[in-house]
């Protein structure tokens, strides 16, 4: 199997770290490609363009992150990290739409802060910037205990590792006890440790 990702990417860390919980990183070629360079490998694969892609055994790539972590849960080693069925399943589905909303509004920030400054909206940024801290205000008051891993609690725990990274003037973790304890003990895991952002 073949993962397209970047090594910063948070979207791509979910499925990288599913991989390693899995015990399916062996079977799995990680491939760096530039998204934003419209990398050709990646094109071929993804129409648009982006990290990450899977492509598996039977060469139908598969995108976007949720999907790729459930398409990588149902073919790993158990427990299953999103239950198959039942009110499980959607309190963990509930906190990793949570989690992936936040890296959708930090990752909209970052492209407008990206922008040359005289064409910068400080009203889009504003926008972005309430949404992360909504989105992460609701991942406080939905996290359970910091030693769960699940779907939910993996992808909580990335984006905040990730706002850290990327949005170093965001206070994420003031105020968000819970959310803190649950990324200090995820970030233990060997699965966190062999995908730190970079
Ligand atoms: N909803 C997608 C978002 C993926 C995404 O935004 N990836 C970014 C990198 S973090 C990307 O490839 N951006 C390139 C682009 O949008 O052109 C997912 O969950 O996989």
């Amino acid at each position: 199997m073949k993962l397209y990702i970047t090594a910063p990417s948070p979207f791509a860390r979910k499925c990288r770290i599913v991989a390693r919980e899995k015990g399916l990183v062996d079977r799995i070629e990680e491939i760096v490609v530039d998204p934003y360079a419209s990398d050709p490998a990646l094109v071929a694969v993804n129409p648009i363009v982006q990290v990450p892609t899977l492509v598996a055994g039977d060469g139908q790539p598969i995108n976007d992150s949720p999907v790729i972590c459930e398409w990588l849960d149902v073919h790993g080693s158990d427990p299953r990290l999103l239950p198959a069925e039942g009110s499980e399943r959607w309190r963990v589905k509930r906190l990793e739409t949570l989690g992936n909303a936040a890296l959708e509004m930090g990752v909209k920030r970052v492209l407008e802060l990206r922008r040359p400054e005289h064409e910068r909206s400080a009203s889009w940024i504003s926008r972005w910037t309430d949404g992360l801290h909504r989105a992460l205000d609701a991942i406080e008051a939905t996290v359970p205990t910091a030693d769960a891993v699940d779907m939910g609690t993996i992808t909580a725990g990335v984006a905040a590792t990730w706002v850290g990274f990327r949005h170093p003037d965001i206070d994420w973790s003031g105020g968000r006890p819970r959310l803190t304890a649950l990324r200090e003990a995820l970030e233990q895991r060997p699965s966190f440790i062999e995908t730190r952002p970079s």
